[in-house]
């Protein structure tokens, strides 16, 4: 039952929208929401570590089973709930094949974008350079050009991996809504700005749409402009 859920979440964290988007799409909205904030620090709050010993979101409760990995959360609620809501993962091998492949293979987007996150925490700024960073950069739109072609083959009206709504999407979509709201140019990706375009208005998108961006929909973050 979903009232026996909790989610901890942050607000504009694609591990965390992946979550919510499977727990609508999966008609599970009676869940226990709790949006943390990570600029006070919530996520390292001793009601989260008990939880969770890594302190991060999300952190996922269904009475008394815990799981924390976004994606064991989003594989873990359609196993339970296969028959309820919209069905994300495929019967047909082809097609969850497809989807698999995509699921898995998108961790080189995270790793890329976690390269350039970590550059500026990690390396000491004495050791840092405008073509160091530059390489990252480049790194990470070398993978996306995988993506633009993956999305343009598939055609218009069709999804990440198949042609309906799946997992794929749910774990994906977040990532690439993240990409563009921090300075990737659509205007270079254009196959996987069509696709943005096009889920971004899917019911489970919108009603799970992160609130800070809601309420500053415009704000133009560039950090990513050169990927
Ligand atoms: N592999 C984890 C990653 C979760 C993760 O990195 N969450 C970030 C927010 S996007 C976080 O909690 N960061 C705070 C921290 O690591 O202290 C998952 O997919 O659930």
């Amino acid at each position: 039952m979903a009232s026996d859920m909790v989610l901890y979440w942050g607000s504009g964290s694609p591990p965390c929208w992946r979550v919510q988007v499977v727990l609508e799409e999966k008609k599970l909205q009676g869940y226990k929401s709790k949006l943390l904030s990570f600029e006070k620090g919530e996520h390292k709050s001793a009601e989260v570590l008990a939880l969770n010993p890594r302190g991060q979101l999300p952190t996922f409760k269904d009475g008394t089973t815990v799981i924390n990995e976004s994606l064991g959360i989003c594989l873990y609620l359609e196993n339970k709930y296969k028959t309820k809501g919209t069905q994300l993962i495929c019967d047909d091998p082809k097609e969850y094949a497809a989807v698999y492949q995509k699921i898995l293979e998108s961790n080189n987007i995270i790793q890329r974008i976690g390269d350039i996150m970590q550059y500026s925490r990690r390396v000491p700024e004495s050791e840092r350079t405008e073509a160091g960073l530059q390489r990252l950069m480049e790194a990470l739109s070398e993978e996306l050009k995988f993506w633009e072609g993956y999305v343009q083959k598939m055609g218009a009206g069709s999804h990440i991996a198949v042609k309906n709504f799946t997992m794929a999407d749910a774990v994906i979509f977040p990532i690439i809504a993240a990409l563009f709201r921090f300075g990737v140019s659509q205007d270079k990706y254009p196959n996987l700005a069509k696709y943005y375009n096009s889920v971004k208005s899917r019911p489970s998108i919108q009603a799970t749409w992160p609130p800070h961006w809601k309420e500053n929909p415009d704000a133009v973050m560039d950090m990513l402009k050169n990927v």
